[in-house]
Order: C-alpha cells, then structure tokens, then sequence
C-alpha cells in the first residue's frame, strides 16, 4: 500500500466548484467538478447567477450543495481522503455572505453531526440574506461615488486600498446593502468573502478574512495593514454593538493554518482528523500561486481579455490597475491590470486581413506572418485597437492609427490605413504588448540594462496618471515572463509580447485549465509543511524548487536583443493615448 500524502484545492468560482488533488510531488492525482447549472439546475441559475438588470448575486445555499455533492464525487472514487494533510482553494473574489445571529450555533452543529447534508445543518437560518453579490454586479455607481468622495478622488482611494473604488468590490457592495436592506444589515452578525465562508464551513465555525483577498474590498488600509475606519464609518458609524468591525470579524488573517477539518467531513467523508485547512484566497491571487513566481516574474493570461499578474515588492498603485497584499510572499504584492481587448481585437484585424487575401476568416497563417515579418518596416507607425471600450487606457471604443516622428515621438497625422492591412497585425500585438510594458514598469526593480538607442531621456511620458520621464522605463524589465491562455498558443503572438516585454531570464509558456485549485493546492502543501517545521524555504523558493518544470515549454528562441528596438515606440504611445476619450 502506498503512504502518499495528499493536498486539496478547491476553486469555488462563478459557475461551478471544482477540486482538486495532488501527491508530495506536486502531480495532479485526482479532480472533480460540479457544474451548478446543469448539477444545480433547481436553483434555476443562468451561468451561475442570477441576473437582475444591474443585479448579478448567487444563492449561497448552492454553494453548500456543491460542497456535498463535490465530495462525495471523491468518495465514490474511493480516492484515500484520510491521507490529505492539507486543503486550501480559490474563490471567485469580492463576493459577500451574510451571516444571521444563529450562524455560529448551527456551524457548531458541523462539529458534532454528519447524518444530514450541509444544507440541513447550516441552511437559510445561518443567513440574514440568502444571496451573495457577484463580481458581475453592476449596480454600486452611487455607492462608488460615496468611497471616493470621503478618501478624496480615484488616485486617493488607490493609494488607500490599492484600487479605486469598482461597482464589484465588497465595501460599496456592504454600502448598497445597509442604505436599500437595513433590516437585513441589521440581522446580519457577520460577513465574509466567499473565500472565508468555505474556510468557515470546512473548519465548522466563523473565521476571519484572508488578508490578501479582503484586499479586494476597497475597505482595506494596505499600508497600515488595517481597515480603515474613514470607510468603514462611511458605511456604519454607529456605536452600538453590531458595527460593522464586528461584523468582518476583526483584523484579517495573516495565517498559513487556520484549523483542523470539522468532524462533519471527517465522519461522512472519511478525512483524517487532523486534516489542516489554510484559508481560501482570491482566485487571482490563488492563480498567482500555481506558478513559481518570484519578484519581477509576470503573468500575461492571453484569454478572451488579457490579464497581467506579477509579484512585486514596490507599493505603486494607480487608478487603472489592482494591488493586493501577496497571500503567500511577506513583504509583496500581487498587481493585477485588467484589459478588454486581448483576443478579439486581434481576432478583428485577422479577420480583415484574411478577407482581402480570400484565406478562411479563422486561419492565423496569414496573421502571423505579418506579425513576425520583420521585412516589413513599421518604425514610425502606431495603432490602438479598441473594438470595446478599454479599462487600461480608460476609454471609449476606438481604433486609431498614427504616423509619428521617429526622432521626437511627436505624432505627425492620423491615418485611415497604414501601407498594407499586414501592418495592422503587426501593430496591434506591438501595441498590445507595449501598452502592458509600459504599465508594469512601475512595479519592477532596476534591471541594468541599457539602451543604445538616442533617446530624449528626459522626454515626460504619461501614461494614466503616471507621469515620469521615458528614462524610468528604459531600464525596467521583468526577470521571467509566463504565458498562459488560449492565444498563448500561437508562436507569433508569444514571440512578439516576449520581445517588447523583454524578461531578462526567460519566457515560458504552458497550458493551464486548473490554476486557480492548483495554486491552492500548492499553498495547502506548503502552509503545512512550513507550519509543521519540516520545511523552511518560503513559498516562492519552495514553488521553484519543486515545480514540475517539464509542464512548461521554455519560448527560448526570443531575440531580447531586440528589446530596445521598442523604446522608440513608448512617447508616441503617451501621446496617442493622451488624444483619446
Ligand atoms: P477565456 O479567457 O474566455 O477563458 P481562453 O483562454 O480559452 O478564453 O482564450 C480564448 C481566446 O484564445 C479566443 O478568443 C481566441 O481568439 C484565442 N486563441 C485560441 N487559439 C488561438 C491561436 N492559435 N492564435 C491566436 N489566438 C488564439
Ligand atoms: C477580479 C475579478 C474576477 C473574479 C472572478 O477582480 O473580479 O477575476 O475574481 O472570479
């Protein structure tokens, strides 16, 4: 009989719970799905949700049915649940629970009970409110407003939280509740994050927020690593028992273990009791943990959008992008920068590309030729490709083309079309990559590298509401860059961003459909071995040490030599960007 030991990881995210197992090698052994439309399908939820205009909220009770039913997936595989050590897991981020007064004495039934479901013991009665606001939502523009108004503006609330205020975020979402449900507001005993509320079901009691997720809030003072109580008034400025700093239970958690697994699961699941569970987190930040990213290591997830993750130690927050406290790495921050023109922007011009030379619309041949076809001069043209409206630059929809003066950025005209609709495939990845180069510049260390090109260093670039002269950027670059997502697949693509990017150790590239579980399966490996003494290398050495680098396909053949070649590109981008609305 083999002694494996196993490590758990859910990803609780929008439209189904899934979870995950892996041995101490880091291999995935085992997974499990519930899909809560077609599995759930009596809550009568569309994708997940339920949608009411601006309104988007799940049924927590859901939730709990897809916990059960998740589990017992893995006990009818008579997978050996008495041997994982550890579970922790991801959550979809910025969604709220609210507890009722009876949440804590029905819970405590979980550490007693097994012969019902999950439902029976902690149903409707352990909620004041029976739904929880999903990132989708969209209906807190007035209590938005209200956040930025009382800390001073976007720029001012960014500093603060590490974001500007956003309809999705919890602390407009809490305001919205108190100002249209006070009775429910009332009632509520406590909140939590989805991410707390599974940690909570697990343990069998209340438990606090994860500290890097509840960064997600608008609530959370980074610096002070503290709520702040300017915005926590602003929702509740009573003095009387139930204030809200009761009702988010306190500080955040900064803990690798949180307890032990209720006996609820232990008895009908068979999990050994000393089961640990490490708090659930965000799935970004549980993303950021499926991959052995370092300081200076970017992420760049080229899906439908494109979303760029990287560890940093530098508290730089802008209006136009996300930091979070790094749920595993002292001393770091995960930032996070949101685009929504990634993939069809680009599906767009290849479209229009393949038209004019009667190929099939959905063939990247032609597309990557251009992208790569260095034959084809492009030094003194730049284009924004905005079929949607963008969030990084925030503006309208727009496509827009420019001749500029390759010796001062200056632009020199607006044109309908460049020489050949080859230099819009060109342009557009160019411009793509260009426009995440420049925004994760503030967030790196030094690299020492210079340009050879001649530049007016002293030139002031603008980008959002960082203005700093081009020299700050000539010499940032990341250590390593990993590309993920569906258009991380095509060569061309993934060559050019890793030239304009220009990591100075590397760009890799890999396939990844479980990063949100497996990062929690990595951290519920490594909070109990650092937990329990048998290890001591921090997270990010541990990952790298342990990884199974062979998943990953090193994109070695990448010129960096090239990097700079660039530079040249970075004043004209400011000043397109600048004519935009
Ligand atoms: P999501 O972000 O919705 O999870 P994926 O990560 O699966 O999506 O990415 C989907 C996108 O990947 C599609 O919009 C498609 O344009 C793009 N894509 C898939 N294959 C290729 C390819 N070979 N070349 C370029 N883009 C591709
Ligand atoms: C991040 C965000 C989404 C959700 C998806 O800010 O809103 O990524 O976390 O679950």
């Amino acid at each position: 009989m083999s002694l494996d030991s196993y490590y758990l990881g859910f990803d609780l995210s929008t439209q189904q719970l899934k979870c995950l197992a892996i041995d101490q090698n880091l291999k995935i052994v085992h997974s499990e799905t519930v899909e809560f439309e077609k599995e759930l399908s009596h809550y009568h939820t569309k994708k997940g949700v339920y949608i009411h205009g601006d309104t988007i909220e799940c049924p927590v009770a859901m939730w709990l049915e897809a916990l059960d039913l998740v589990l017992l997936k893995y006990h009818k595989a008579k997978f050996p649940l008495e041997r994982v050590m550890a579970i922790s897991g991801s959550c979809q981020q910025h969604g709220s629970v609210y507890w009722s007064s009876q949440a804590e004495s029905l819970l405590e039934q979980l550490n007693r009970k097994s012969e019902k479901d999950l439902l029976h013991y902690v149903g409707p009665a352990a909620f004041s409110r029976q739904t929880a606001p999903n990132w989708q939502d969209r209906s807190t523009a007035k209590q938005c407003q209200e956040f930025e108004q009382c800390v001073g503006g976007p720029e001012k609330m960014a500093q603060l939280t590490g974001s500007r205020a956003h309809f999705r975020f919890t602390g407009p979402q809490i305001l919205k509740i108190s100002q249209l449900e006070p009775e429910t507001y009332e009632k509520t005993k406590a909140i939590s994050l989805v991410s707390n509320f599974l940690t909570t079901i697990l343990v069998g009691h209340l438990v606090g927020l994860e500290e890097a997720d509840a960064c997600g809030m608008n609530l959370y003072d980074i610096r002070e690593r503290k709520f702040s109580d300017e915005l926590l008034n602003l929702i509740d400025s009573s003095s009387k028992d139930k204030t809200i700093r009761q009702k988010l239970m306190g500080t955040p958690m900064k803990t690798m273990i949180v307890g032990t697994i209720c006996k609820y699961f232990v008895e009908k699941y068979g999990f050994n009791a000393n089961c640990k569970v490490s708090p659930m987190t965000g799935d970004n930040l549980a993303t950021i943990c499926s991959l052995p990213l370092r300081k200076n290591d970017v992420l760049v997830s080229l899906g439908t959008s494109t979303t760029v993750l990287l560890v940093t130690d530098k508290y730089h927050p802008s209006p136009n992008y996300h930091l979070f406290i790094h749920p595993t790495l002292p001393g770091h921050y995960m930032g996070m920068i949101c685009y929504c023109n990634g993939s069809l922007a680009r599906e767009k011009i290849r479209e229009q590309l393949n038209s004019e030379h009667a190929e099939k619309s959905d063939d990247w041949a032609l597309f990557n030729q251009a992208v790569l076809d260095d034959s084809e001069n492009n030094d003194n043209e730049l284009g924004v490709y905005f079929p949607l409206g963008e969030i990084v630059p925030s503006v309208k929809a727009v496509e827009k083309r420019v001749i500029y003066d390759t010796k001062t950025g200056r632009i020199e005209r607006v044109v309908e079309k460049f020489k050949d609709k080859t230099h819009d495939a060109k342009n557009i990845v160019e411009s793509q990559a260009l426009s995440c180069r420049v925004r994760i510049s503030p967030l790196l260390s030094d690299s020492n590298t210079r340009s050879e090109q001649k530049l007016n260093e002293d030139t002031i670039v603008k980008f959002d509401y960082d203005e700093s002269p081009l020299r700050e950027y000539l010499n940032k670059r990341p250590e390593r860059t990993f590309f993920v997502g569906g258009a991380s697949k095509n060569e061309a693509i993934v060559k050019k961003f890793a030239q304009v990017i220009g990591a100075t150790k590397g760009n890799f590239r890999l396939e990844t459909p479980n990063s949100c579980a497996l990062g929690g399966c990595y951290k519920a490996m490594w909070s109990f071995l650092y937990d329990s003494d048998k290890i001591t290398a921090p997270f990010d050495k541990f990952l790298n040490e342990n990884f199974p680098w062979h998943v990953m396909e090193s994109v070695s053949d990448v010129n960096n030599e090239k990097w700079d070649r660039y530079n040249s590109k970075i004043v004209p981008l400011s000043e397109l960007e600048k004519t935009l609305t």
